[in-house]
Order: C-alpha cells, then structure tokens, then sequence
C-alpha cells in the first residue's frame, strides 16, 4: 500500500492558501493544485482557444461569484485522476458542501487546514497582490515584493494582477465565502479532520501549520488511491492566538 497524503488548504479570498501552500510544497514535496490556478489556466491557454466551459467559467469569477458545482467538481476530479499516485494539497476547493460531499464520494482527505484571517484586512492584501500566472507564484508589494519590480524572481517572465482582485470584487468574494464555504467547515468538522488556524499575518501561523502537517504525515498509515477509507485521525490543537 502506498502512503499518501491527501489535505485541502481553505480560508477565504487573500487568507494565504496559495502562500503557505508554496511553503508546504516546498517543505514536504505536496504536489500542489488550486482549483482557481486550474481555472485561469484554462481560461488564459497560450495560443489555444479556451473552452465552452472556460469562457462560462471566467464570467462567474469576474463577478467574483463561484463557478458552478458540476463544472467544478468534474474539472478538479479529474486533475486529481492525474496526481492519484502522489501526496497533494488541495487549494481552494471544496467551497460548498455540495462539492466537499462530491469529493468525499471519490476520495478520503487525511486533513483539512482552514485559515481563519480577519475580512479587514484582505481587501487590502489583495490590491497589492502581483502573481506569476504560469508558477502560482505570489507577490505582494509591501509584503513580499519581487527582487526586480513586475518580474518573477526564478524565470524573471512578467507578473501580472487578477481581474477578480479590484475591491468591488473582493467584497463580493468574501460574502460568498462566508454564506457558502463557511458551512463545509460544520461537515469536515464532523468528520473529525478539520484544523483551524488563526491569526492576522501568514508569518505568525506558519509554524503551527508546519508542525501540524509534520505531525500529520508522520501519522498517516497511508491508503491506496481511489476509495479506501480509513477511521478520523486524532484532532490536535495548534491554534494560534489572536491579535
Ligand atoms: P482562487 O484563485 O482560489 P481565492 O479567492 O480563494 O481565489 P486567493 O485570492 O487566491 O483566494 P489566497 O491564495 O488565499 O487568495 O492568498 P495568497 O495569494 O496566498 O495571498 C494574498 C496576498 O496577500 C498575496 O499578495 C500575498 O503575497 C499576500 N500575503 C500573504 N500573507 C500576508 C501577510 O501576512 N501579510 C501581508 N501584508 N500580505 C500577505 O479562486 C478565484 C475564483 O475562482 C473560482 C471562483 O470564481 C473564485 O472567486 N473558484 C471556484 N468556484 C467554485 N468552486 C471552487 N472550488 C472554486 N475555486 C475557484
Ligand atoms: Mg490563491
């Protein structure tokens, strides 16, 4: 049996995920999928049209609205189908509990990590955001800026800001997030996998999730990929202190 790892990374627009998310591929060799980077890969393909479903997908994200369950769930499935043989992180999806119930059908996530940042200060973050659409790789231009102004620091290619980041668009996000994704906390809850981390700057939370997923994989017997299930692990607290 091979031991894999499977965990989803949540918490709302500007939280971190893709942040963190680099810092635990780049730690622990997660194989790192974000089901937003998948979707503006999708949209933006070099010289290829984009798809039927591409094209209705970018209008809900312009909007700052959630592109719809079906699409979504067969569009991450089957990047999954890809990846069965590795250890992942999951990045942004499920964001509704019909899309968690989806991917529980198929799959048995070892641990789910929710970022708990305060709404007033990711409308800001994000306005600062530049990013490296072929990497995922994030910038932010008082928090982490490039070593040369607009360029990506390995391949030093153009950075370029998301449409859906203007402010107008970000309020809209953070609403959706909170009626809609908030309530697939309460089902993996339930499950026994869910680890919440608080706290108003990804430095501070950080080592917590590092230690967290440490001890997670040390403590994974593993699973064969596809449908094996195995019982909750053990909840353990690394929550960090507010404020
Ligand atoms: P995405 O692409 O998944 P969101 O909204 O979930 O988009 P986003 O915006 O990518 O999440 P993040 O990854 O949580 O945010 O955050 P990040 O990029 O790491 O950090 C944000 C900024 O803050 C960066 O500039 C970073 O450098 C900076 N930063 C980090 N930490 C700190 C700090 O401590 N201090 C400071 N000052 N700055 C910091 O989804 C996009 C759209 O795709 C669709 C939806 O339309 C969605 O709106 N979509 C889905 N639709 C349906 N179902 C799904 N499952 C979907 N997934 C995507
Ligand atoms: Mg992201």
């Amino acid at each position: 049996m091979s031991k894999l790892f499977r965990s989803v990374i949540l918490g709302p627009p500007g939280s971190g995920k893709g942040t963190i998310s680099s810092r635990l591929v780049r730690d622990f060799g997660l194989t790192h999928l974000s089901s937003g980077d998948i979707l503006r890969a999708q949209i933006n393909k070099g010289a290829g049209k984009p798809s039927e479903a591409a094209l209705q997908a970018k209008g809900f994200m312009e909007k700052g609205q959630l592109v719809p369950d079906n699409l979504m769930v067969r569009l991450v499935l089957n990047e999954l189908s890809h990846i069965s043989e590795q250890s992942w992180l999951l990045d942004g999806f499920p964001r509704t509990v019909s899309q968690a119930q989806a991917l529980t059908q198929e799959l048995s996530i070892d641990s789910v990590i929710r970022l708990i940042i305060p709404f007033d200060v990711l409308t800001k973050r994000l306005e600062g955001r530049w990013v490296h659409p072929a990497s995922g790789r994030v910038y932010n231009l008082e928090w982490n800026p490039p070593k040369v102004e607009g360029k990506d620091d390995d391949t030093g290619e153009a950075l370029v800001q998301r449409d859906d980041d203007k402010p107008e668009t970000v309020r809209a996000r953070l609403q959706l997030y909170t009626k809609l994704t908030e309530p697939v906390f309460g089902f993996y809850k339930n499950l026994g996998i869910l680890q919440d981390f608080s706290g108003t700057e990804t430095n501070q939370i950080w080592p917590h999730v590092h230690r967290y997923v440490q001890f997670k994989l040390t403590h994974t017997h593993g699973h064969a990929h596809g449908h094996s299930h195995h019982p909750p692990p053990q909840q353990h607290e690394h929550k960090e202190q507010q404020g």
